[in-house]
C-alpha cells in the first residue's frame, strides 16, 4: 500500500511527540524520566514496584544523572534505593539491570562500610544524598528511571 508522505510526517511526529514526555507523576531530566516514591519498599519490592511500571531502579550512569538525582532525593528530605548493589560479589557495586560495574560513585564519607551485612545502595538522607550500603530488607522510598524512547518506530514504506 502506498501511504501519502503527509501522512507519514504526521505520524512520525505524533510518534515523536508522544514520546517526548514523561507520565503523569514522573519528571523528566536529560533522556529518563525518573519517579520518586511515596511510599516506602525493601529494595526487592522497590525494584518489583519500578518494573510493574514498566522501569527499573534508578541507574545513575554520568556525574550530572548522580547529582540531580542527590538534589531532588535531599529535596524530599528522604533516603531513596537506586539500582546499585554488590549482593553478587562482595565490594563489586553493580547496576542491577546490567550487572555492569558502576560507572561512577558517590559514596559519603567512609561509605561503604558494612561489608556482607549491607549490600544495597541508597541515597543516603543523613549524607545529603551522597550514597552509602543499608541492608536490602530495610524499608526505604525509592526511585525508578524509564529511558525515554527516542528513536520513532521505523516506518516501512
Ligand atoms: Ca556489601
Amino acid at each position: 500500500m502506498k501511504v501519502p508522505s503527509v501522512i507519514l510526517i504526521l505520524l512520525f511526529s505524533a510518534i515523536q511527540d508522544s514520546a517526548e514526555s514523561c507520565h503523569v507523576g514522573w519528571i523528566q531530566f536529560q533522556e529518563k524520566c525518573y519517579f520518586f516514591s511515596h511510599t516506602n519498599a525493601t529494595w526487592f519490592e522497590a525494584g518489583y514496584t519500578c518494573l510493574q511500571f514498566n522501569s527499573k531502579l534508578a541507574e545513575p550512569k554520568t556525574v550530572a544523572e548522580t547529582n540531580f538525582l542527590k538534589s531532588h532525593s535531599q529535596s524530599l528530605d528522604r533516603t531513596m534505593w537506586i539500582g546499585v548493589s554488590d549482593i553478587i560479589e562482595e565490594d563489586r557495586w553493580v547496576y542491577s539491570s546490567s550487572q555492569e560495574v558502576v560507572s561512577h560513585t558517590e559514596f559519603g564519607p567512609g561509605e561503604p562500610n558494612a561489608h556482607t551485612a549491607q549490600n544495597c545502595i541508597a541515597l543516603w538522607r543523613d549524607f545529603h544524598g551522597q550514597w552509602a550500603d543499608h541492608t536490602c530488607a530495610a524499608k526505604e522510598y525509592f526511585i525508578c528511571e524509564e529511558i525515554i524512547q527516542s528513536d520513532p518506530v521505523d516506518v516501512i514504506g
